[in-house]
């Protein structure tokens, strides 16, 4: 194992057992090598390898922590801790919302994955999350080094994983040129798929070994998904619609020199950000497909309604983050509070009656059903043509494989 370094070639992986699920991780923890950046890349890669490597195969080692990665903070055996939740972009909106509630329930410590530290505990103050029932952790997914260090920094903590929830994500409708990842990706496929699609393989390990005996019944990975990104609703053929194609743009790294876009096409930010939520849908239905059965993890993504109010849309322009609220609210009926889509979030982590794996859940806001299977107030819903397209599913989890580690 210790020889695993940038060098590995990457293999794809034999689907559907545990060790598929540790060797997909091992591979994908050695650093990505972007051409751009290969003398970096090359200095710290041996290092950086190795500690993921290890991290992943075996319990963390304490005597290996550094200023960076501090050492244990939770000694308590992994069965008497509190089950943990860890949510990504939980400094805003549906993030803060579900931290606030799981915290709030008494039954969840919640780690705070953010990038802005500050903002993600001034926040958490200002709703009155108890002490203790938090802890904000950096991770930038916006930076493949910052996810493995997060990792390594959750595994030094020493706390057990119940849930692990990828929410964190931007939206760049007005830009007009592509803007990228420290790793050179487009930023909003960069950030809200490879980042979560990274940060979920080397945590997939702990939520397996999770005790357990948490609220939910068995360990969760919620990814959150829009009905922007399903083109078989009418919010999803407002233009520009989500269209992954054949992945010919991602395929060649998404890094502006062939395309910024999935499909090989112009960039658009309105469209990259769907594209991203259909990937989002896509991840969740692999891992389902690979992983359920060999871990006993709980997979699932939502939509959680229309929250036309959060910091999603800042980049949007005023007239428009001015008429979306009231347009949601009064006229398609779509809109939902904060709250009440933390709420559903939380719910989705921690629901026992929401055990079932692999679906995309969803809330019809009216009461009046065009769905089916109601449990509990969340709809077991349909998704597109494209996101249940299993094929194209296995081939974006190929490539996005590549991607974190080329050969
Ligand atoms: C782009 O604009 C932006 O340029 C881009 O920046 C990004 O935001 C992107 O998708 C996000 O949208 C799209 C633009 C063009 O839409 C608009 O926002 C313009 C507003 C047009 C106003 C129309 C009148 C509506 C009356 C309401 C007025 C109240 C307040 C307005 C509030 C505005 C905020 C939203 O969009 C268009 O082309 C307009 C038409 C889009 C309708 C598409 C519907 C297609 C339906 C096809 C049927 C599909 C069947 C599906 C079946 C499903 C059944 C379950
Ligand atoms: P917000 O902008 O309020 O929250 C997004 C969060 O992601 C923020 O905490 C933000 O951090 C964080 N984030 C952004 N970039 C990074 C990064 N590089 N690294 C770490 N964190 C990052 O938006 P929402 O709450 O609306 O969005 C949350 C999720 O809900 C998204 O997945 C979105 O697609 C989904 N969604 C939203 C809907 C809506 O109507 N709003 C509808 C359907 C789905 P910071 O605070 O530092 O900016
Ligand atoms: Mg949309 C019919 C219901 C409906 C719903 C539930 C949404 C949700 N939207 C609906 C309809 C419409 N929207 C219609 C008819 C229009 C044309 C006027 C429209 C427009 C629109 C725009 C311009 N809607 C938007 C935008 C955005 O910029 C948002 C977006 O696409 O971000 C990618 C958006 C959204 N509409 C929604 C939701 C949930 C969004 C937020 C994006 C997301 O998180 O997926």
């Amino acid at each position: 194992m210790a020889a695993m370094t940038t060098t590995i070639r990457c293999q794809v992986p034999v689907a559907g057992t545990a060790a598929a699920a540790a060797k997909q991780a091992a591979h994908l923890a050695a650093p990505r090598c972007n051409p751009l950046r290969a003398a970096a890349a090359q200095r710290a890669a041996a290092p950086r390898g190795l500690v993921a490597v290890q991290a992943v195969a075996a319990p963390p080692a304490p005597a290996a922590a550094s200023a960076s990665t501090p050492k244990s903070n939770v000694t308590e055996d992994k069965a008497t801790q509190k089950p943990t939740a860890i949510i990504t972009g939980a400094s805003s909106g549906l993030g803060l919302n579900a931290a606030n509630a799981l915290a709030q329930s008494g039954d969840w410590h919640v780690i705070m994955a953010c990038r802005d530290f500050a903002k993600a505990e001034r926040a958490a103050q200002k709703l009155g999350m108890p002490k203790g029932s938090y802890t904000v952790m950096h991770l930038d997914l916006a930076s493949l080094e910052s996810v493995r260090q997060f990792v390594q920094n959750f595994k030094n903590s020493g706390r057990r994983l119940d849930a692990l929830v990828a929410n964190a994500a931007v939206y760049l409708p007005t830009a007009k040129e592509p803007t990228f990842t420290a790793d050179g990706f487009e930023l909003s496929v960069g950030t809200n798929h490879l980042g979560h699609f990274l940060l979920v393989n080397l945590l997939l390990e702990d939520l397996k070994n999770s005790p357990k005996n948490n609220p939910a019944g068995a360990p969760r990975c919620i990814i959150v998904g829009s009905i922007t990104g399903n083109t078989n609703t009418l919010a999803g053929n407002v233009p520009p619609k989500a269209d992954l194609g054949d992945l010919r743009g991602l395929t060649t790294g998404l890094d502006g020199r062939n395309s910024s876009m999935i499909n090989g096409g112009e960039f658009d930010g309105a469209k990259a950000y769907k594209d991203s939520k259909v990937c989002n849908m896509l991840t969740m239905r692999q891992l389902h497909q690979r992983f359920h059965d060999s871990t006993g993890v709980t997979f699932a993504s939502l939509y959680p309604g229309c929250i036309a109010e959060t910091g999603l849309f800042r980049n949007h322009i005023g007239l428009f983050r001015t008429l979306f609220p009231p347009f949601q609210k009064f006229i398609t009926k779509g809109y939902v509070s904060e709250a009440e889509a933390g709420r559903r979030l939380a719910q989705v982590v921690s629901d026992p009656s929401l055990n079932k794996s692999g679906v995309y859940w969803s809330w019809d806001n009216d009461k009046s059903s065009l769905w089916f299977d109601s449990v509990d107030g969340a709809l077991e819903n349909r998704v597109s043509e494209e996101v249940s397209d299993d094929k194209k599913g296995s081939k974006l989890w190929d490539v996005s494989v590549k991607l974190h580690n080329p050969t």
